[in-house]
């Protein structure tokens, strides 16, 4: 029996050096310390012996079992051993290589434009309030005083949703309405940009989704006077030129009374005319006027004791003239050659 488990032991030590790999070793395993396994057999077969020989085989063996459970714990600790140092060769750390440039992001040419517009407006007390791009009928035409089937509606055309009554913004003056609501009794000063949705011709002038930046400003005794001075002041901070040529025209909104048009001097073609001002040296940046009675109404206002004034502008448009762009496919076609020119 003694003789038999030496014989084992060395069979074992000479098997486990050739197993090269982590399924060679369970192989191995398996052989001699499994429920079949040689060792495992030959201890069970202990209990058949003399009662005076059991004794020492029985301590032979353990010797023997820890013996190779030991051989097994040292030959997986070298083959790890062996595979870090084959991982460490293969994948060495070239410090010399140059490493890979960040690039770094910049502010969209609009985002800019947008923020210049909340900083001048800021300046003159109006804060920034937003509203929803998913608007109804009633705060997009309705509240604004265009009833159903109201003519004027033509002017926004419109992406309709399959809900009755729900509608891209064509505008952010809904919002108008929605701010009246929010603050009534209060005075306003607010400017609400978003973006808004038209389902017509994409133009170097036009696209279909654009922002705006709506003003509101309603207290006691607000004037013309007071919407142009503000718009003025605007333009020349928004262009950064105090000799800015603007002009005010009549124009038709049916939420304000009267209503104005502000253009600005076309920079891209020095009012030449181009396709950007349409050839007439002007480009039209916003619609404006003086918040009608029924729209101060629809928002709990007075309008024997209060008035307002109300604009609409287009930042990209700005944008256009700011950098003299001609087109405004430009801004959202995500080409970087155009993008990184700036900021
Ligand atoms: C309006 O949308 C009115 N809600 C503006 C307003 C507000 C009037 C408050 C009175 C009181 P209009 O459709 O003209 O008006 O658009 C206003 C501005 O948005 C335009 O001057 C232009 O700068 C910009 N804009 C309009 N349509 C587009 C478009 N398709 N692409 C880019 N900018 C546009």
């Amino acid at each position: 029996m003694l003789q038999e488990l030496i014989k084992l032991e060395q069979e074992a030590l000479a098997a486990l050096a050739r197993a090269g790999t982590v399924d060679e070793m369970d192989a191995w395993r398996a052989d001699y310390m499994g429920k079949k396994g040689a060792l495992t057999l030959l201890l069970r077969s202990i209990g058949q012996l003399p009662a005076e020989q059991r004794p020492a085989a029985g301590q032979e063996s353990n010797r023997v079992k820890q013996a190779l459970e030991a051989a097994l714990e040292g030959r997986a600790e070298a083959m790890k051993q062996q595979a870090l140092n084959a991982a460490m060769a293969q994948e060495q750390l070239d410090v010399s290589l140059p490493g890979r440039p960040v690039t770094a992001g910049r502010l969209h040419v609009v985002t800019q434009a947008l923020r210049s517009i909340y900083q001048i407006f800021g300046d003159m007390g109006f804060r920034v309030e937003e509203w929803r791009d998913v608007e109804s009928d009633e705060f997009n035409f309705q509240l604004l005083n265009m009833p159903p089937y109201h003519p004027a509606r033509d002017k926004w055309s419109t992406f309709h949703t399959t809900q009755e009554g729900v509608l891209l913004r064509t505008h952010t003056s809904p919002g108008q309405v929605r701010t009246m609501r929010k603050y009534y009794p209060e005075p306003i000063r607010v400017i609400l940009p978003g973006k808004c949705y038209r389902y017509e011709q994409v133009t170097a002038r036009a696209e279909s989704m654009f922002y705006q930046v709506e003003g509101l400003a309603v207290g006691e005794n607000i004037t013309l006077a007071d919407l142009k001075g503000v718009l003025y002041s605007f333009a020349k901070r928004m262009f950064n030129n105090n000799d800015i040529r603007v002009r005010f025209r009549f124009d038709y909104f049916p939420f304000t009374e009267p209503s104005i048009e502000m253009d600005i001097e076309c920079f891209v073609c020095g009012s030449k005319g181009c396709r950007i001002c349409k050839h007439s040296g002007w480009l039209e940046i916003l619609g404006a006027g003086m918040v009608h009675p029924t729209v101060l109404r629809n928002g709990g206002y007075d309008p024997a004791k209060y008035s307002g004034f109300a604009f609409g502008m287009g930042p990209e448009r700005i944008a256009l003239l700011k950098h003299s762009i001609d087109d405004i496919r430009y801004f959202y076609a995500n080409d970087l050659r155009f993008l990184n020119q700036f900021g």
